[in-house]
């Protein structure tokens, strides 16, 4: 298969790359915007990851900003993909609700980006299948059972099959609302091939230390976060009353989403939706399962609950249909005291590394005050 890999220099990228690399023709792409944004916030990552141009790939390497669109443009004339694996985003909620400069880049990254390859797919490789890692935050938390994209709707007597409505929780997430809709349009009116993978929370890496492990309050993802804090002997930061709920999958069941992805290209004009997400849990459940497991590593973690810095609900209902990639072959690995002493033991390798002053709280999503 003929493949693009857009932001391979990423968390998620880069782990594709370490198992795919063999399997198909690749062209990488990546103009290391994530490591931009991570200079200016003088943020720095567990460890050094290398860049793309030194990483022993056996795949072609392109450097292109996706926001230029004769740049994309050329990339899918030259190459004539049969998929794009698109992972070019910023990926941050907390820096996109920053104030209106980092709102706006994050929407022009976000969705000119996904524009630009809509346009440039649809000029030379109308055949590619686009496949997108959106989020389980576009949907917010309703008080309904979330379904995979479509549901069916009876109102006033009359029905149809339309896209659930979002409610998305920061500027980021909104983005990704906006590619969503935009993907979905482009499949309508033009008759592309998208799976859209709304994707929870990702935990996790591999005992190598090849993707970029972040654990501040910026960039880094809760568990994530809470495994470093846990190693560094900060109390762990869960956000108000902790009764957040949010759907979480372990990076390698990430991974294998995307391969089952490639191997189920849609019809002509079928927009798949799936929400890649294996299992849910409160932000407390899962701030006491990394104690449990650092106590097995006898390193004593406490959990101290801070004043949340984002807007969104502390205690609500939460249940989310997961069923396109389990007939897709998907096996999840459900969280476990296993799989965490592993990302402890990793992150404890690296443990002089961690800066205190990068735990807590930077962006408040209120302005008022
Ligand atoms: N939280 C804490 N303490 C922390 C950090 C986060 O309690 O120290 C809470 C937050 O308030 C939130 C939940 O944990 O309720 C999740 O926050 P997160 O930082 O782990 O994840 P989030 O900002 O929502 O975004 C991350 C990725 C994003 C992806 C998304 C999936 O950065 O790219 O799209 O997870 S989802 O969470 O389903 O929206």
């Amino acid at each position: 298969m003929k493949l693009i890999v857009l932001g391979a220099d990423g968390y998620i990228g880069s782990e594709f790359m370490y198992r795919n690399d063999i399997h198909h023709d690749i062209i990488v792409v990546d103009n290391y915007y994530k490591r931009t944004l991570l200079g200016e916030e003088k943020i720095t990552p567990l460890y050094d990851v290398p860049y793309i141009h030194e990483r022993e790939w056996k795949c072609k390497k392109s450097f292109i900003d996706i926001t230029d669109s004769s740049a994309v443009d050329r990339l899918i004339k030259n190459f004539k993909p049969d998929a794009i694996l698109h992972l070019g985003e910023q990926p941050s909620a907390p820096w996109s609700m920053n104030g209106a400069g980092k709102a706006t880049r994050t929407i022009d990254n976000n969705l000119n980006g996904t524009l630009n390859i809509i346009f440039s797919v649809l000029a030379h490789a109308p055949d590619a299948h686009i496949i997108k890692i959106g989020s389980m935050g576009e949907y917010g938390t309703p008080n309904v059972i979330i379904p995979e994209g479509w549901f069916d709707l009876d109102y006033r007597g009359r029905q149809d099959r339309l896209l659930f409505p979002k409610n998305p929780h920061s500027i980021y997430h909104l983005s990704k609302v906006f590619e969503s809709d935009a993907l979905a349009f482009a499949c309508k009116t033009w008759g592309l091939k998208v799976t859209d993978l709304n994707q929870g929370f990702v935990y996790g890496t591999t005992s190598e230390a090849r993707s970029r492990y972040c654990y501040d309050a910026m960039f880094g993802t809760s568990i994530n976060r809470f495994i470093a804090q846990a190693v560094a002997g900060i109390p762990l930061t869960v956000y108000g009353k902790g009764g957040q709920t949010r759907g979480l999958i372990h990076i390698s069941d990430s991974i294998k989403c995307l391969e089952l992805a490639l191997q189920n290209t849609p019809t002509a004009g079928q927009f798949v939706v799936a929400n890649q997400l294996t299992e849910w849990k409160t932000i407390n459940d899962i701030a006491a399962m990394v104690v449990g497991a650092a106590e097995q590593m006898a390193i004593t973690a406490t959990i101290e609950p801070i004043d949340n810095p984002r807007t969104e609900q502390e205690e609500h209902f939460y249940q989310a249909d997961h069923s396109v990639m389990q007939d897709y072959g998907l096996r999840a690995i459900p969280i476990n005291h296993a799989l965490l002493m592993e990302q402890i033991d990793l992150v404890r390798f690296y443990k002089d590394n961690i800066k205190k002053e990068l735990i807590f709280p930077m962006v408040k999503w209120s302005k008022r005050g």
